[in-house]
């Protein structure tokens, strides 16, 4: 059985002055999130993920969404390129990690830009969302880095939402789950199947048919639940008022789908 190793970040204390794009600010309570954060660290933990805790960055408040700073397709690292410029600072303690852990290291470099909640792997399928983080160039270097690898890079428009992976996430067989009102472009999925609220579209595949996602979302879940998955809730809530959902909180390395 293949390892299962997960790239988690600590929150730091300036969270509450994280990025907004799509959502008004409202109060951050950082102490509920670090308690949020070790809930869903545990989470992992105890479906069999051995959890790496990727250097604290302090001074980028939106570093706890670690897995916008790379993207792992097999044992390759793509470091990054923030769309946003203050989240630069977040990937050198990204590459550290990737480096220790063996991976062969590439960098997004200028002009290009590109977030690794743009990325959705399916298999040997890498989505890439060309939106408000991730530019044509960025797109253009992840292909060029993967490809040669055997993956299939399949550019995806994103106007509505953050990220790519903000809109659409897939379950273990792969089938596309999306907050419709939210995607841009269902129709590049082969198999997509709409979900009645906009976290419900979030879902960390913890192993089997065992799915983490938020606690915000409970009519989704009913749905996956009658559909033979095991939903796994977590109240995330001080990160959803950042625009954050849970595929973003860690790195899973070693599984189909990210
Ligand atoms: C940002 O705007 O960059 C953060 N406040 C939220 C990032 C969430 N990441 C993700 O959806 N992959």
């Amino acid at each position: 059985m293949p390892s299962k190793k997960a790239l988690i970040r600590r929150p730091g204390p300036r969270l509450a002055e994280g990025l907004l794009t799509h959502l008004e600010r409202s109060p951050v309570d950082v102490a509920l999130a670090l308690r949020q954060w070790e809930a869903y660290v545990a989470a992992l933990d105890a479906h069999g993920w051995e959890t790496l805790e990727v250097q604290p960055t302090d001074d980028c408040p939106d570093s706890v969404f670690v897995e916008d700073a790379v993207v792992v397709f097999r044992n390759v690292a793509l470091i990054a390129r923030p769309g946003a410029d203050a989240r630069r600072g977040e990937t050198p303690g990204v590459e550290e990690t990737v480096t220790r852990l063996g991976c062969s290291v590439n960098r997004i470099r200028e002009p290009g830009t590109l977030d690794g909640g743009d990325v959705l792997k399916i298999g040997d399928t890498i989505y890439v969302g060309r939106g408000g983080r991730t530019n044509a160039e960025g797109v253009r270097q992840l292909r060029a880095v993967f490809e040669p690898l055997g993956a299939r890079v399949v550019a995806v428009p994103v106007a509505r939402v953050l990220h790519l992976k903000s809109a659409v996430t897939a379950l273990p067989d792969g089938t596309v789950i999306g907050y419709e009102p939210l995607v841009d472009s269902a129709s590049l999925f082969p198999r997509f199947l709409p979900v009645p609220e906009e976290p419900g579209a979030h879902v960390v595949l913890l192993g089997g048919t065992k799915l983490l996602m938020a606690s915000s979302a409970p009519k989704s879940a009913e749905l996956f639940a009658d559909l033979g998955f095991d939903p796994v809730p977590v109240d995330i809530s001080e990160f959803e008022k950042l625009e954050g959902c849970v595929t973003c909180l860690s790195v899973r390395l070693r599984e189909l789908y990210a």
